[in-house]
């Protein structure tokens, strides 16, 4: 069985994250997606809203597993025998930090990371902006799936509440 991992933050998913799911999805026999809690940023959505909300658009594919997991990516990948970590590369920007960690963890563990180049349509796409313009009232239910684009309104309006 070839696994490999997609991990993030995914808070929230957005379509360009969706893009490497599904291309890894495609390459692989079974795909974890791995949603990194990072104790020191608190998320507009919590751990398990945003898991619930990867299975609520990912279940057409058959093969996922999500999961969270606290703790360093390489430990996730060594509990459950994962050889390969599958990494969207957005642009040049991305690339330096990218490399850095791909290289910390194959030291740490020998696991490989994989790298996927962004569709054109996403390659200036992350949660964090998406967030942001959202907030300012920008339209965005063209960057995220149709399922999370009320929800995200929803927790929006009631954090400027
Ligand atoms: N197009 C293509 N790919 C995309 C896009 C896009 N528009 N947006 C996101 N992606 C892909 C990228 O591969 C990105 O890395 C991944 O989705 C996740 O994106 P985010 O924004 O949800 O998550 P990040 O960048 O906050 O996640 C960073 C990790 C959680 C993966 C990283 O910090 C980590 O591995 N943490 C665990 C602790 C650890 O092991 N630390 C040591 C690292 S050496």
């Amino acid at each position: 069985m070839r696994r490999a991992v997609c991990p993030g933050s995914f808070d929230p998913i957005t379509n360009g994250h969706l893009d490497i799911i599904e291309r890894a999805s495609q390459l692989y026999d079974v795909v974890h997606v791995a949603v990194l809690i990072n104790k020191n940023k608190a998320g507009l959505f919590s751990v398990e809203e945003r898991i619930a909300l990867i299975e609520e658009v990912c279940a057409g594919y058959g093969n996922l597993q999500v999961e969270s997991h606290q703790g360093l990516l390489v430990d996730f990948c060594r509990e459950r025998g994962i050889p390969a970590i599958v990494k969207g590369l957005r642009a040049v920007s991305d690339f330096d930090y990218e490399l850095q960690m791909a290289q910390m963890n194959r030291g740490l563990t020998g696991v490989e990371t994989l790298f996927v180049p962004t569709s054109p349509t996403y390659s200036f796409l992350s949660s964090t902006l998406v967030k942001e313009v959202a907030s300012y009232g920008g339209d965005v239910s063209h960057l995220i799936p149709p399922a999370v684009h009320p929800r995200l309104m929803e927790r929006l309006a009631e954090r400027a509440a």
